[in-house]
């Protein structure tokens, strides 16, 4: 196969591929309920520090290793440390987005079958026992959910084996302007409802008393790196597949800034709706699922908004789950050597067994708990206050202590003196120490 295969065409066809990856169940699903439950703008307030400070400089890192390296997770490691250790954290990267592949395709299956109660208009009025009733008996079931979770996992799959340019690329270029028109069609739709003025306050308007709240600055480092795919090594992947024309810091930061820009169109879509409609906004991850169907059921038009909606979701999922199986998927190809049609097959057949006992989790083994956690609550939680900020931890020293400077900068591609002796900084210093606190918090956290 010809080498050009594993290429981008062109750099617009990176950037949407990377925000495809960073706009997903992340920004739609997890961003709007935690704002809710820390305390709505003092949470945004935190998580746009962390993005702006934190996130965005770490994309950067991570892209400059993939670029450079010029490989999957580990090879491109091993090509720039080679006959050291460093490759490891590739490999911990390459494991770990399996597994939060496992967990995501099951939220992702269930925004699919939603998505078809919606076009089959079974969910346009409030089924007799409510929607939370009908939410719990789906997820508890032992068969369907699996289906749909292998459909949504089959569709990744099918993007996935024709590779860079006419797989990933080619469906992000589709993807992500729809993503955006949709998004923005429903806000706009949104905020025309009464009531809507109370949801925007609640997003806007800060509540300093949760400042001192040690859970919120956990959650909003922990939200933005999931949110921007940090840490796992899907975004240096990618990055590996750039030419040399391309220039990495406008990437990160439009990356970053697109991102960002969802999650809050995300909550203007979400919490007006919510707050017009007299609902409880802090109601956990069942928002999506319980609350937001039971709204749409009593708005004018919520059979379209419902349908935009979940086509919406599932939209923003398969561009993140595409990246995470890319990821894996490149590993087995570029570093193991198999074709890449064997190696897609091959993860995405580990990722769904993986996934069936998250989905099980929910019904037959809820018996199966760690703490006050289910099995896909635990590998979420270990993957997202470990893996992940482990994973950056590691690519910050690599970049920051283990690479020259002069080699940092090159890969960096900062033209400036001044930005990349700040961001240099970040990278070195700020970074490993707020990192070092979060994971110690979150291992104390546990024990207590
Ligand atoms: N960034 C994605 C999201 O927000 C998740 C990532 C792990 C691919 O859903």
């Amino acid at each position: 196969m010809n080498q050009n295969q594993d290429q981008w065409k062109t750099r617009i066809g990176f950037m949407l591929a990377a925000m495809g990856s960073a706009v997903g169940l992340g920004n739609i699903w997890r961003f709007p309920y935690v704002t809710g439950e820390l305390g709505g703008a003092t949470f945004l307030m935190v998580y746009l520090a962390f993005v702006f400070l934190i996130g965005i400089p770490l994309l950067l890192n991570e892209f400059s290793i993939g670029k450079a390296g010029q490989k999957d997770a580990v090879g491109s490691f091993k090509n720039l440390a080679p006959n050291t250790k460093w490759h490891w954290t590739g490999f911990m990267g390459v494991v770990g987005g399996i597994l939060i592949l496992s967990f995501y395709s099951v939220v992702a299956g269930w925004s699919l079958f939603y998505l078809y109660k919606y076009i089959t208009g079974a969910y346009w009025t409030e089924p007799d026992a409510g929607f939370g009733a009908v939410f719990g008996e789906w997820i508890a079931n032992p068969l369907y959910p699996l289906l749909w979770q292998a459909l949504f996992l089959g569709l990744t799959l099918f993007i996935v084996i024709r590779g860079i340019k006419g797989g990933i690329e080619k469906a992000n270029v589709i993807l992500m302007p729809g993503l955006a028109l949709l998004m923005i069609f429903m806000a706009g739709y949104v905020l025309t409802l009464d009531g809507a003025v109370e949801g925007l306050k609640f997003l806007f308007q800060p509540d300093w008393s949760q400042l001192s709240n040690p859970k919120l600055y956990l959650t909003a480092l922990g939200q933005a790196f999931f949110s921007l795919s940090i840490g796992v090594s899907g975004m240096l992947t990618y990055a590996s597949y750039l030419k040399s024309k391309d220039r990495l810091p406008a990437a990160a930061i439009g990356v970053g800034v697109m991102d960002t820009i969802f999650a809050v169109i995300a909550g203007i879509m979400i919490f007006p709706a919510v707050f017009s409609f007299g609902l409880e906004v802090g109601s956990g991850p069942p928002l999506v699922f319980i609350t937001l169907p039971t709204i749409f059921a009593s708005m004018p038009m919520g059979n379209i908004v419902g349908v935009v909606f979940f086509v919406l979701l599932a939209m923003a999922a398969l561009s993140s789950a595409v990246s995470l199986l890319e990821l894996p998927v490149s590993f087995f190809k570029r570093t193991v050597g198999m074709s890449r049609k064997a190696a897609t097959y091959l993860c995405t057949i580990i990722i769904f067994v993986l996934g069936i006992a998250s989905s099980l989790g929910f019904g037959i083994w809820s018996g199966v708990t760690f703490g006050d956690q289910n099995i896909l609550g635990m590998i979420d939680y270990v993957t997202a206050n470990f893996v992940i900020p482990f994973g950056a931890l590691l690519m910050a020293f690599f970049v920051g202590w283990y690479l020259d400077k002069s080699q940092a900068r090159k890969n960096s591609e900062i033209q400036s003196s001044a930005m990349f002796n700040i961001w240099y900084v970040i990278i070195k210093y700020i970074v490993p120490i707020i990192l070092i606190l979060i994971v110690v918090a979150n291992l104390f956290n546990m024990t207590v």
